[in-house]
Parts: C-alpha cells; structure tokens; sequence
C-alpha cells in the first residue's frame, strides 16, 4: 500500500467505521420515540433499525465476518443486518399505511426472502448464481408491487400526517432499494467493481436508507398523535350534537 493511510489500518476499517458512526445518528430520535405511542403501540421495534446495525457496523470494522465467495470478500454481517432490519423497514411502511397485521408480516416474509435468496447467490458460483438472484430479484419486485399497489391505496384512507410519512417511507423505500441488485451485479455478481469499492457504496445507501428513513417517523410522530387525539374527540359527535350546534 502506497495510499496516504497508515499501512495497517484497511480502507474498508474505515469506511466501516464511518458506517457505525452513521448509524449511530439514528438511535437518538428511536429512543425519544421510545416515551411515544402510536395508537396505543409503542415505537420500540423501530430502534432495532439503527441499532443492529450500528451493531454489525461495528463487527464490520473489527473484521469479524469477513468472508470470500468465489473469491470475492464480502462481509456476512451485511447480509445478517440487511436479514434483521429491511424486514422492519418494509413492515413498518406498511403499518404506517394501516395494513392489516397479516399484509405486514407477508410483506416482510417476502423481504426476508430476497435477501436470503441474495445470500444464497453468493455463496454459489456463476451459472447457478443467477438462479438465486432471479429469485431475490423476484422477491424485490413484489415488494415494489405490494408497496404500490395495496400499500399505497391503504395509505389514502389514513388522516393526512400518517397518509403524508406513509407516502414518504414507501417512496423512501421503493426508489432507494432499487440501487441494491443494481451494485450487487457489478460487485460480487461479475465482480468488475472491487469489493472496496462496493463497501464505500453500501455503507453509504445503508446509512442513507436506515437514518433518514427514523427521522421522518420521528418528525411525523407528534403531528400523527394530535391529529389522532382531535379526530377521536370530534369523532363520536354524532346527528345529535350537530342538531343541538346548529343555529
Ligand atoms: C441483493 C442481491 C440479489 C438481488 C436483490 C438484492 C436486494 C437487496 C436489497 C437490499 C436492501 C438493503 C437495505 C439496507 C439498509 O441498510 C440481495 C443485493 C434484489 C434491496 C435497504
């Protein structure tokens, strides 16, 4: 190594780093979301986003996980992070868009699926290897369906605050990921872009889609609980009320 860095510290350790600091962002808005409630529901599973992976992140920049498939490192951390949390993220928009409990788990059923498919690819070499990302890929297709389709027309029926931050996390979601199988056919798909390469470009989509992505539940949080309270308050006036209101 010619580069600027001290000869022992690895790019990739840094770059991991930087990814761990990152994610670190997004842990204080989940625990002021943690004193919250969402139509009776606490916002717990939310810190599971940013902090499983500030976990992993740190592993990342340990060197634990790291792996060769087909000669190509990769750190199976990524894959664990990505099988623990898109779940949630995906899950969560739904919610957010009044799903019914059943859609929210299928959807991230469905996700987990992708990335297990996803991981599975990597660990196969070449011709078969397309199988698996056919697969995955498939799996990412009917979430983009399912988010919108039903998940956005779920959406439409919620007051606006939740209709607005349902709208946001399913754009959030469905534009971002879209990159994934994308970097994944250059990095260790054909393997023309170096795996430092791809690092740098994961860590970066992965901050940008977990920190973002709790801050608007967060910044939503308050307007969503007011608008809630005052619906549930001018709700139960019925024909009655707006006879004795009336002139
Ligand atoms: C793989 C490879 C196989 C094809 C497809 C993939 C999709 C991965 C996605 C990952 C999203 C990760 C996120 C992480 C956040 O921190 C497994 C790369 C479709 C969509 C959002």
């Amino acid at each position: 190594r010619h580069g600027l860095l001290p000869s022992m510290i690895e790019t990739t350790t840094l770059i991991y780093a930087a990814g761990f600091l990152g994610m670190l962002f997004g842990i204080p808005p989940c625990l002021r979301l943690l004193g919250r409630e969402d139509e009776g529901r606490h916002y717990g599973v939310l810190l599971v986003i940013p902090g499983f992976a500030a976990l992993m992140y740190l592993l990342m920049t340990l060197g634990i996980g790291e792996m060769a498939f087909q000669g190509y490192d990769v750190p199976i951390t990524r894959y664990i992070d990505w099988l623990v949390t898109t779940p949630v993220l995906v899950g969560y928009a739904a919610y957010v868009a009044g799903m019914g409990r059943g859609a929210v788990w299928g959807l991230a059923g469905a996700d987990a699926l992708m990335i297990l498919f996803g991981t599975a690819a990597l660990a196969l070499s070449p011709p078969t290897q397309w199988m698996a990302f056919a697969l995955s890929a498939f799996c990412h297709l009917a979430l983009l369906v399912a988010l919108y389709g039903p998940v956005r027309q779920a959406a439409l029926d919620r007051l606006p605050a939740r209709r607005r931050l349902a709208r946001l996390l399913i754009n959030h979601v469905g534009l971002l990921w879209i990159a994934y199988p994308i970097v994944w056919v250059f990095g260790p798909g054909l393997q023309v872009v170096s795996s430092v390469g791809i690092a740098v470009m994961i860590t970066y989509m992965d901050v940008v889609a977990k920190v973002p992505y709790v801050y608007f539940v967060y910044r939503a949080s308050e307007t969503m609980a007011e608008e809630a309270a005052s619906e549930t308050a001018t709700a139960p006036a019925g024909p009655e009320e707006a006879v004795a209101l009336s002139p």
